[in-house]
C-alpha cells in the first residue's frame, strides 16, 4: 500500500494505492498508535497498469481531514507506512530540495553548522583550468590557463556543465519569480542565510558567479563545460588531481547562458545592481556570439576524433537550437524590452513546444512571458498563443489523470519513463501549476499535487524518490559524495532519476518494466543518479504547492 510518504494537507486530495490483489472492497484509517478506526472507505475497481504488470486499487480518503499521524489499513493486504496529515507536511521537503544544492557546491568547505554530518572540505578549486585544444581561440590558445571556480557539481559526477545549469537556473529563478513571498521566508541554513537575498537566490547566485566565468570575454561565447577528461572514480571531490578543461563553445550553452543571465539581471536588480548590470552585459555579449554561430553543436564524439585528450564525460550535446533561441530571446526581451528580441520570439512561435528538459527549453520562455508584467499590447497575440498551448498541454494531462492505475499524470505515456523520469513528473507538475496560476482552476493544482504524490511514494516502485524524505527512500544513489563520504545516510534532499527501462548502466534490475525499472544501487546511474536539473523542478513543484496551499 503506497502513498505520499511525506503526508497530506488536511483539506487536499489524499490517495493510497494498493498494488497487490485484495478480495475485499474496504479500507480504513487508524492513528499510528492505536487500533481505533477513524475513517472507513471503499476501494476503487481493479485497474491494470499499462506500463507494468501491476494491478491497482485506489483508496481515496480525501474526505478525511483530521491532523495527526495515521496508517491506511486494507484487510487482506496489510497497511501503509505511517503518514502525517497537517498543513506543514511539505515545508521540510521544500527546504531539503533547495538545500540539496548547497551540498553540490564545488569549491567551498561545507561546515558542520550548515552541512551537519555531511560536512566536508572544499572540492575542486578550478582556479587553474586548461583551455582544451578543441576550444582554442586566437586570444586563448590550447593550454591557456583560466580560472572558473565555484558552481554546483552537476550530479553524481564532479563536472560542471553549462547546458544543464541553464535549465536548472531558469527553473529556480522562475520559482522565485512565481512565488517570491514564499521564498522570502524559506531559510535553508546556508552560509548566506539572513542576508538581504532569499536563500533560493543566494544559492542561485553561487552558481551564477561560476557561469559568468565560463564566458570568453574576447567574444562572448560560452564553453560547454568545465570537466575532467574522464569521470573521477568513487572518491570525495578534489581527491584526484586530474587536469580540468573548458571545452568547445556551443550555441546551446551560449543561449542558455544568455537566458539565465538575462533573467538573473532583472531579479537581482533590486538586491545587487552591480551584479545585475554584469549579467545584462554578459547576456548581450552571449547573444551576439550566438548570432555569429547560430547552430554550433557541441559534438563530443566528433571532437574526440580530432583533439586530445578525448573527453568522455557527459555531453549534453543538443543539436536543435530553435528552443534555445526562443528562451533566450524571451528572457532578453522581458529584461531589456528591446523589440529586436521579441521579433525572434515571434519567429519561433510556430515551433512545436514540449515539456522542458535540458535539451528542450522553449517552454521556459513561455512561462516567463506569461508571468511578465506591463508588456506592450503588441505582444498580446503571441502571448495568448503561449497561454493556449500551456493550457492545452495541461488539459491533456488532467483528462487522463484519474483513469491511470496510480491516478497520476505521470506515466500516462510510456515515453515518460526515460533517464531522469522523475524530472518528467516534476516538470509536468510545473506545467500544471502554471495552468493553475493562469486560470485558478483547482483541477490543475490537484493534478500537480498528484505528481508530487508520485515523486514522494505513490508510484509502482513504492519508493519516495527524494533522499532523506519519507519511510522508504534511496539509500545508495549514484552520487560520488554519498558513496565516498563514509556516512551511512546519503546526502539528503536529492531527487534520483527514477524508473528508466533503458537501464543504460547495465546493472541488475529487480524489475524492468517501464514504471518499475528502478533499482537502489550505487552503480545504477541510469535510474539512481541525482542531478541539478531534476532537483530544480522538484523545488518548483513542492514550493509552489506549499505557497498555494491556502488557496
Ligand atoms: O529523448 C529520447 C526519447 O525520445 C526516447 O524515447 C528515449 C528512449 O530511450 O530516449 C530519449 O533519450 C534519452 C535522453 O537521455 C532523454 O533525456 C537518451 O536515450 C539517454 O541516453 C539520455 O540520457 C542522458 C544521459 O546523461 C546520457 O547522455 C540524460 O538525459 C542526462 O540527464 C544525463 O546526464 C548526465 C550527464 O551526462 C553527466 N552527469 C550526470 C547526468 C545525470 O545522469
Ligand atoms: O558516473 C557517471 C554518471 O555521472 C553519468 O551520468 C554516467 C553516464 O554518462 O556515467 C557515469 O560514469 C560511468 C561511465 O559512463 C562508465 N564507466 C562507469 C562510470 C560510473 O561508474
Amino acid at each position: 500500500i503506497t502513498l505520499n510518504q511525506a503526508g497530506f494537507y488536511p483539506h487536499a486530495p489524499k490517495i493510497a494505492v494498493v498494488t497487490q490483489p485484495v478480495k475485499g472492497d474496504s479500507f480504513y484509517i487508524t492513528p499510528s498508535h492505536s487500533q481505533q478506526i477513524v475513517f472507513r472507505g471503499r476501494l476503487g475497481k481493479a485497474t491494470r497498469s499499462v506500463h507494468s504488470s501491476t494491478t491497482t486499487r485506489i483508496a481515496d480518503f480525501s474526505a478525511f481531514t483530521t491532523p495527526g499521524d495515521f496508517v491506511v489499513v486494507v484487510p487482506g493486504a496489510g497497511q501503509s507506512p505511517v503518514f502525517p496529515v497537517n498543513a506543514g507536511v511539505y515545508h521540510p521537503v521544500a527546504v531539503a530540495a533547495l538545500k540539496g544544492y548547497y551540498y553540490q557546491r564545488s569549491n567551498i568547505p561545507l561546515e558542520a553548522r550548515f552541512a551537519g554530518q555531511w560536512h566536508r572540505p572544499a572540492g575542486h578549486p578550478d582556479t587553474a583550468v586548461l583551455v582544451h585544444p578543441g576550444a582554442a581561440s586566437a586570444t586563448r590558445p590550447a593550454g591557456t590557463v583560466i580560472a572558473t571556480p565555484g558552481g554546483w557539481y552537476d550530479a553524481g559526477d564532479y563536472n560542471k556543465y553549462i547546458v544543464n545549469s541553464g535549465i536548472t537556473m531558469g527553473t529556480l529563478l522562475s520559482a522565485y519569480e512565481d512565488f517570491p513571498g514564499y521564498f522570502k521566508q524559506l531559510n535553508t541554513n546556508i552560509p548566506e542565510s539572513g542576508d538581504a537575498l532569499p536563500d533560493i537566490l543566494n544559492e542561485a547566485v553561487y552558481n551564477l558567479q561560476w557561469m559568468l566565468t565560463m564566458q570568453d570575454p574576447a567574444d562572448g561565447g560560452v564553453y560547454n563545460k568545465c570537466t575532467n577528461a574522464d569521470f573521477d572514480g568513487m572518491v570525495m571531490p578534489g581527491v584526484t588531481k586530474a587536469p580540468r578543461y573548458v571545452v568547445q563553445k556551443g550555441t546551446a550553452a551560449t543561449l542558455d547562458f544568455a537566458a539565465v543571465t538575462a533573467q538573473a539581471a532583472r531579479i537581482l536588480q533590486p538586491f545587487n545592481p552591480a551584479l545585475a548590470t554584469q549579467c545584462r552585459e554578459a547576456a548581450g555579449k552571449a547573444w551576439q556570439w550566438a548570432l555569429q554561430h547560430p547552430a554550433l553543436r557541441y559534438d563530443q564524439d566528433s571532437l574526440n576524433k580530432v583533439y586530445q585528450p578525448a573527453i568522455t564525460t557527459g555531453g549534453y550535446g543538443d543539436r536543435y537550437f530553435a528552443d534555445e533561441w526562443l528562451w533566450a530571446a524571451s528572457e532578453l526581451y522581458i529584461t531589456t524590452r528591446d523589440p529586436q528580441f521579441f521579433s525572434v520570439v515571434e519567429k519561433h512561435i510556430g515551433d512545436p513546444v514540449s515539456l522542458p528538459s535540458w535539451a528542450n527549453v522553449g517552454m521556459l520562455g513561455y512561462y516567463s512571458l506569461l508571468r511578465a508584467k506591463d508588456l506592450p499590447a503588441s505582444t498580446a497575440t503571441v502571448i495568448q498563443q503561449m497561454k493556449e498551448r500551456v493550457l492545452a498541454l495541461a488539459n491533456q494531462y488532467v483528462m487522463a489523470a484519474n483513469t491511470s492505475a496510480f491516478h497520476t499524470v505521470m506515466g500516462q505515456s510510456p515515453g515518460d519513463f526515460i533517464w531522469g523520469s522523475s524530472s518528467v513528473a516534476a516538470n509536468q507538475g510545473i506545467v500544471l501549476l502554471n495552468a493553475y496560476r493562469l486560470t485558478r482552476d483547482r483541477r490543475y493544482a490537484y493534478a500537480a499535487l498528484g505528481n508530487l504524490d508520485y515523486l514522494l511514494g505513490r508510484n509502482a516502485t513504492t519508493y519516495c524518490f527524494v533522499t532523506g524524505i519519507g519511510s522508504k527512500s534511496p539509500l545508495h544513489p549514484h552520487h560520488r559524495l554519498s558513496i565516498a563520504d563514509g556516512i551511512t545516510a546519503p546526502v539528503p534532499g536529492l531527487l534520483v532519476g527514477g524508473p528508466n527501462p533503458g537501464r543504460q548502466d547495465k546493472s541488475t534490475y529487480e524489475f524492468t518494466e517501464p514504471e518499475t525499472a528502478y533499482t537502489d544501487k550505487a552503480g545504477a546511474y541510469a535510474s539512481n543518479e541525482i542531478a541539478i536539473n531534476w532537483n530544480a523542478p522538484l523545488v518548483y513543484l513542492v514550493s509552489g504547492i506549499d505557497a498555494l496551499k491556502e488557496e
